[in-house]
């Protein structure tokens, strides 16, 4: 055992007086706010959401998984992000293995950042080939018509994300690769960079699974896009548990250096977010809560999130509460 595995054990009954206070996320009284009901068409589940505020509407990109196994995205609107989704009557986005031979057995939870420079969003997404899942970019101006900027990262490879914005003149894309070893070395969060969007370089870890006991031991992945705030980019990730009974998502949050996000500033000792409502408990994939789109309306973050793969749910915190909890709830980094 080495010096910071001992500080963070040591740390732990602080983690477990503050367990007993209420959760900073707030389930939406009405989820799961979409289910595949909602769909003119027929499909098997919508879950793990992309989000994003467009002409002040909020929308939904959804991963829908059809008959067959595979997953495309349809869009669902709503003017206060909240009700009243408007669902494409047909899928909005749907794989292309004729131009794109990668995206054979389908695309899935798609993260969406607006790209201020070039004024237009950029979705990174799964696509899931013959050769395994790796990522995928493609970008669009209305959320109808998409160009694709092709596949960025080479199998195994998923949970990516880009930042809003170049840092240090290069734009830097989170991901989450799997080693050939992963059982025994885990599966971590990188960061690479690119001059284009294209050739990307400069891979590094940037946060690692924990080991042992830990919630988010051996294999981590980014949620939802980086979130710019004044203490950091603000990043969700989730932690797999493997347990007897199947594998256990839940939800902790980190902070990055604003001028270098190679820097952790702040990781949480516990996670923020799990499975705990029926919906999250039980279906195609049990006890996994799964966001792929978080907003920030007047001071409110709003996250998106697969329920179980199955169906779709709202958890709603101040951002001032996040971070307020991460800053009480750090842990010594490296672990
Ligand atoms: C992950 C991803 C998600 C999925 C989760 C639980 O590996 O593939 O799409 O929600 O597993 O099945």
């Amino acid at each position: 055992m080495n010096r910071s595995d001992t500080v963070q054990e040591a740390a732990a009954p602080r983690g477990l007086v503050s367990s007993r206070t209420a959760e900073v996320f707030r389930r939406h009284p009405s989820n799961p706010i979409l289910t595949v009901d909602d769909l003119e068409y027929r499909a098997n589940s919508v879950f793990n959401p992309a989000a994003a505020i467009v002409g002040g509407e909020t929308i939904l990109l959804l991963r829908v998984e059809d008959r067959r196994g595979f997953s495309h995205f349809t869009a669902a609107r709503s003017a206060d992000g909240l009700s009243g989704w408007r669902i494409d009557p047909e899928p909005t986005l749907m794989p292309s293995p004729e131009t794109h031979p990668e995206e054979i057995w389908g695309i899935e939870d798609p993260r969406i950042t607006y790209l201020e420079e070039q004024k237009r969003w950029v979705i990174a997404y799964t696509a899931f080939s013959r050769g395994g899942p790796l990522v995928s970019l493609a970008a669009t101006e209305d959320f109808k018509s998409f160009e694709r900027l092709g596949a960025v990262m080479t199998p195994e490879d998923k949970d990516a994300a880009l930042f809003p914005e170049r840092i240090g003149g290069r734009w830097a894309l989170i991901h989450r690769p799997v080693p050939a070893g992963a059982l025994s070395l885990g599966a971590h969060i990188w960061i690479s960079f690119s001059p284009d969007l294209k050739h990307w370089g400069d891979h590094e870890i940037l946060l690692r699974a924990r080991q042992g006991g830990w919630w988010d031991a051996n294999k981590i992945g980014l949620s939802p896009p980086p979130l710019k705030t004044d203490e950091g980019w603000l990043i969700c990730y989730h932690g797999v548990r493997t347990t007897a009974a199947g594998c256990l998502y839940r939800l902790g949050l980190a902070l990055l250096d604003l001028e270098d996000p190679r820097k952790v500033i702040r990781r949480s000792s516990e996670w923020v977010f799990a499975p705990r409502e029926s919906y999250e408990r039980a279906g195609d994939v049990s006890d996994v809560v799964f966001p792929c789109g978080w907003t920030l309306v007047d001071g409110e973050i709003r996250m998106y999130y697969g329920c179980a793969d199955t169906s779709i749910g709202l958890a709603t915190a101040n951002l001032s509460d996040l971070l307020d909890w991460l800053r009480a709830h750090d842990s010594p980094y490296p672990v």
